[in-house]
């Protein structure tokens, strides 16, 4: 079901502030920053090799990030694993008694289909399926 590790999400409270430790201390390519409205962040992507780092920017106080570094401080906040059908993904996991925040597939950064497992159902760890590609 699983192909890969897509990205590791990480919360950050300025993009500006930590864009430079990835791109320039640790040399990884900056690909760009997007915003997602509807989910009240600024993403930054940066590669390295085949894996990706998003740096999650709340662009609002009443944003889920926002709520995150106030509760956790900043630091890793999911991790997303690549999937070819997300609909047969989510599919598969409800069948299977999972626990799903997204029951449909919601827009994510960068032109990717995302679902979140609810955090419940995997011990704690914020998890992603993401699908390249609308
Ligand atoms: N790690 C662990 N637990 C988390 C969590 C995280 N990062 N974020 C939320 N939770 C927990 C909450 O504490 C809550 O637990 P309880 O039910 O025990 O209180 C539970 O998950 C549900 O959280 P919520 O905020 O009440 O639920 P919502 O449905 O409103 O939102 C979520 C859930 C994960 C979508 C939202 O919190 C969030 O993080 N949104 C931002 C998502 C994001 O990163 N978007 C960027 C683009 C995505 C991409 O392309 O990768």
């Amino acid at each position: 079901m699983l192909t890969k590790i897509n990205h590791i999400g990480i919360a950050v409270k300025s993009l500006d502030d930590t864009i430079p430790f990835y791109r320039d201390n640790l040399g990884m390519a900056f690909v760009g920053i997007e915003e997602v409205a509807e989910q009240k962040v600024r993403v930054a992507m940066l590669e390295i090799g085949e894996s990706k780092i998003e740096l999650l920017e709340p662009t609002s106080e009443d944003s889920p990030v926002a709520k995150f570094i106030e509760k956790n401080g900043a630091g890793i906040h999911h991790v997303a694993y690549q999937v070819e059908d997300i609909n047969a993904a989510i599919a598969r996991l409800l069948g299977e008694g999972v626990r799903m925040i997204d029951e449909k597939p919601r827009c994510g950064a960068h032109g990717t289909s995302i679902a979140f497992v609810h955090p419940k159902s995997s011990n704690g760890v914020l998890t992603e399926l993401c699908q390249p590609g609308h």
